[in-house]
């Protein structure tokens, strides 16, 4: 069942919708020509487990393009995407991703070639996945406040053949950086740009053209890698979480059994269309396997979400924390337009009890708290649990199969309602990172957990709590920072002698981060650092929020830098001095 037709072929002769794509000329029907390319390598899971997923029908061995095609077939004029004032059908979400994947492979993009792609919350987002999925290129979707860092490493792990980008991304007003990328990887021969621009194709051209006919597109197999995601990380270079079809197939459709999406679902999506929370759980992606209708927004930015929700009666909404606090701010003048609004979705980051009970006093809504990660696992807290639940715990397992274990140090289990390392594997979590055999050998038991990183306790009903975490990352509002990549970037600073990124606490955040700074000049200033952080081209809102200089950092016994000790020296004071 990886084989299927493009639908343009039988359009539907009365869509109003369908009268622009009508007017369009025709393009040729390419056939696929060149050498097989080999499938993406991951670490599969044994096959005893494959053979318990299938039986139990978790994996359908079905591809993810299948996710947009049944309503396109079953409802093909119902509206998936409000995008400021587009509205596009489920057809002509199919149809304009048919045109790109023909178009894709009329310049020989085959399976198992590699993109990366960086566009914003726009409808093209989800037209350049589909038809990635659909010609089986398997793509990186960096978020969208990467910088020129972030992508080179992705470019440098997947060797992409094609670039797709938006020219509203600093990066990517000139052909300066996109030029930079091609000469780097030599591999890379197609730059598509969303937007005017003077240096590579238009996206929008690709998709001009109508097919005369129908033709056959072949996804990757269904138990093979359809996509990367982004893993926050923990380590110096940003890692890629390698999805199959049948992973994600299954945790998007489980998502949408648990939380209720159906045709009658209107989600604004103002998280980063790329991240996983707001693609997978169930998020775009879910509303699209209900039938419903995904408003996009930017951002999260309260009064333009507040109007949106009032124009296009939005019921669901999925945020971070630090955004309910900010629409929890605006929200006394604006009651009114949020009526609509059934269920709001928080997770990324902890989120406080009670600004959990202030959502339930003001919104009216119902909460529900995700705990999830881009290497798989998802918790819910489930609709009908008792409200006690829904503020204090960050939900359990979306699968009955999804194996957690809640450990200590020596990886021993600890005692019920204590706190542990949450360890897990299932249908839907990987077993490896891309290409990262050392990393993986911590990363993974030997028995196929995935050690999250996360200290957490279980309650008496099963629901998890998050109540601190282990890996070397700081959780900015559930943006994620590894450490490691920002200290390296800092010992790069020639004034820079050691470095150490720590999390202080922050009211709206949750956590912010402060670089403790050993230098050989007293005088080096935090803006001259941020600037030359800046210059290396690392994202935003990785950069220090704060900077405290020394004289040394103090150690642990076995030499590392003690942490922990200097948390406790992150309240304001010019220079700090170790004993
Ligand atoms: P990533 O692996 O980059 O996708 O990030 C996933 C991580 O985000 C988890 O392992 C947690 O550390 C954190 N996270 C996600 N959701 C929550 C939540 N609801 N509460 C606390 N931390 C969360
Ligand atoms: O933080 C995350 O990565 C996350 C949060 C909620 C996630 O991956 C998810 C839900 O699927």
């Amino acid at each position: 069942m990886d084989k299927y037709s493009s639908s343009e072929a039988t359009i539907p002769k009365n869509s109003k919708e369908s009268a622009a794509l009508e007017k369009a000329g025709y393009a040729e029907v390419s056939s696929v020509v060149g050498s097989e390319n080999k499938p993406i390598e991951f670490t599969p899971w044994p096959e005893v487990f494959a053979e318990r997923y299938r039986e139990k029908g978790y994996w359908i061995d079905c591809p993810l393009t299948q996710v947009l095609k049944e309503n396109s077939v079953s409802q093909p004029y119902a509206t998936a995407i409000v995008c400021g004032n587009r509205h596009v059908s489920y057809w002509e979400l199919d149809a304009l991703s048919d045109r790109l994947a023909n178009s894709l492979l009329r310049r020989q993009l085959k399976k198992y070639d590699t993109a990366l792609v960086q566009l914003p919350n726009v409808v093209e987002f989800y037209i350049v996945f589909f038809a990635l999925l659909k010609i089986g290129v398997v793509p990186v979707n960096a978020i969208f406040n990467h910088q020129r860092l972030e992508l080179n490493a992705y470019a440098a792990q997947i060797k992409p053949k094609l670039l797709i980008a938006s020219s509203q991304h600093n990066l990517f007003q000139s052909g300066e950086f996109a030029e930079a990328l091609k000469n780097q990887h030599e591999q890379l021969k197609h730059v598509l740009i969303l937007g005017s621009n003077d240096y590579a194709e238009n996206l929008s051209d690709c998709m001009a053209l109508k097919q005369k006919k129908s033709i056959d597109f072949q996804p990757t197999e269904p138990d093979q890698v359809a996509f990367f995601q982004l893993s926050g990380g923990s380590t110096g270079t940003p890692k890629l979480i390698p999805r199959t079809h049948n992973d994600y197939f299954y945790s998007i459709r489980r998502s949408v059994d648990i939380c209720r999406f159906t045709d009658k679902t209107r989600y604004l999506c103002a998280l980063p269309a790329a991240h996983n929370f707001s693609l997978s759980s169930p998020g775009v992606l879910g509303v699209f396997y209900a039938g419903g209708t995904v408003v996009l927004a930017p951002d999260p930015e309260a009064i333009n979400c507040f109007n949106l929700i009032e124009n296009h009666q939005v019921n669901v909404v999925a945020l971070v924390p630090p955004a309910v606090s900010l629409w929890l701010k605006a929200l006394p003048n604006h009651v009114r337009k949020i009526r609509s609004l059934k269920l709001m979705q928080v997770g990324g980051a902890n989120f406080a009890q009670a600004v959990a009970f202030d959502v339930l006093k003001h919104f009216g809504c119902q909460l529900q708290q995700v705990f999830g990660m881009a290497e798989g696992l998802v918790n819910y807290t489930r609709l009908n649990d008792p409200e006690g639940s829904i503020v204090a715990s960050q939900g359990r397992p979306m699968c009955p199969d999804d194996e957690i274990k809640i450990v200590d140090e020596n990886f021993e289990p600890v005692d019920c309602g204590e706190t542990g390392m949450l360890l897990t594997r299932g249908p839907y979590t990987i077993r490896g990172y891309y290409q990262s055999a050392e990393h993986n050998k911590t990363a993974f038991t030997r028995t196929g957990f995935y050690c999250t990183g996360d200290l957490v306790q279980q309650m008496s009903d099963g629901n998890l709590q998050v109540v601190g975490r282990v890996k070397d990352q700081i959780n900015r509002g559930g943006e994620k920072i590894a450490t490691e990549e920002i200290e390296n970037l800092l010992l790069q600073h020639e004034e820079i002698v050691h470095a150490a990124l720590v999390a202080i606490p922050d009211e709206v955040m949750g956590e912010k981060s402060c670089a403790f700074v050993v230098t050989n000049n007293q005088n080096l200033r935090p803006i001259k650092i941020r600037q030359f952080l800046r210059a290396q081209g690392v994202a935003e809102y990785k950069l220090p929020d704060k900077f405290q200089l020394a004289t040394h950092l103090p150690l642990t016994p076995i030499g590392k830098i003690d942490k922990k000790k200097l948390r406790e020296f992150t309240q304001p004071q010019p220079t700090t001095q170790f004993a």
